[in-house]
């Protein structure tokens, strides 16, 4: 059985704040379409795929924002994406929010949530946001809010990796790609590729000496990520000028030697495709990042043990 397998980063362009999940889901459609043509048989789509990026606004009451949110998965108006993608034999990655059904405690949970489906159509994983950025407050001298931490409460389950498409597949999303506990995790599991949807502002309000280095930091996160623990990675961005708000595209396919082998041209709904042999990862994890042989996990227990810098 062959071990390459055909993926693309269907990177999206805007989607404005008055813009219908039918209209998005439209897009993803004519993206998964063309993405058949061109012998694709896995499609990444960014983070919060069917909206735009609401964390940048605030609401008093949270329940004001309740309809950003998927209640299930597929819905009535998501089911077109798993029948076309399943009529076309692809698998496909999608970012949504997600609330979920009252716990025992009566308390729905708000995730930022991303799904991996198999070439029929199923779903055979769900990741959780774990790293959540920006701020849990109104903050109202921002020129625009990041407010995740408000939104979202971080994924309790972690890093996992599933077994599919003849390889092993793993999530993260967008703020995960700058922690590299993130991909180690996951390294540790062997994962062959990563799959990693974003919403990267451009300006960035606590220090905007950072502004012209965030295409910079993108690749910088993701390449040695990917050669660090020997897998391939697919970044996704949603691009492009969104209310008023300026997102990083940017979206690429890295190798497992950390070059990157394809990536977007433009700001706006576009196929960043590459053929990926996941066997090219034993390269790395059987060479110079020999895991069994050289890592030395005696003395790294500060990483779990510890959050924050403990200065003598
Ligand atoms: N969506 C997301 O996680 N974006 C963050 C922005 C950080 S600035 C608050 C990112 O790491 O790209």
């Amino acid at each position: 059985m062959t071990r390459e397998i055909t993926v693309a980063a269907a990177q999206l362009g805007p989607i404005q704040r008055t813009d219908s999940r039918e209209s998005a889901v439209a897009r993803m459609i004519h993206l998964l379409r063309e993405a058949s043509r061109n012998g694709v048989e896995l499609v990444v789509f960014p983070e919060l795929a069917l909206t735009t990026f609401f964390p940048r606004w605030f609401v008093e009451n949270i329940s004001e924002a309740d309809h950003w949110y998927e209640t299930e998965m597929p819905s009535s108006v998501t089911q077109p994406i798993f029948d076309v993608a399943r009529e076309l034999k692809i698998g496909f990655c999608l970012g949504y929010a997600e609330i979920t059904a009252p716990d025992t405690n009566g308390v729905r949970h708000r995730f930022n949530t991303q799904i991996l489906v198999d070439r029929e159509g199923k779903i055979v994983g769900k990741y959780h946001k774990v790293h959540i950025p920006g701020h849990e407050h109104h903050e109202p001298d921002r020129p625009f809010q990041h407010a995740e931490r408000y939104y979202f409460e971080p994924g309790p389950e972690g890093f996992d990796v599933w077994k599919a498409f003849g390889g092993r597949f793993g999530m993260m999303i967008c703020n995960d790609r700058r922690w590299p506990e993130s991909y180690r995790l996951m390294g540790l599991k062997g994962v062959e590729m990563i799959l990693c949807g974003y919403n990267t502002p451009i300006h960035y309000v606590p220090d905007p000496s950072q502004d012209i280095l965030q295409g910079f930091h993108n690749s910088l996160v993701m390449q040695s990520g990917a050669y660090q623990n020997g897998t391939w990675v697919v970044g996704v961005a949603k691009a492009g000028l969104e209310e008023g708000v300026e997102l990083l595209g940017q979206s690429c396919i890295v190798a497992p030697s950390g070059q990157i082998v394809a990536q977007a041209l433009t700001a706006d709904d576009e196929l960043v495709i590459a053929r990926c042999d996941l066997d090219w990862c034993k390269r790395y994890k059987e060479t110079l990042f020999d895991f069994d042989k050289y890592r030395r996990p005696e003395v790294y227990g500060p990483i779990t043990s510890q959050r924050g810098a403990i200065l003598d």
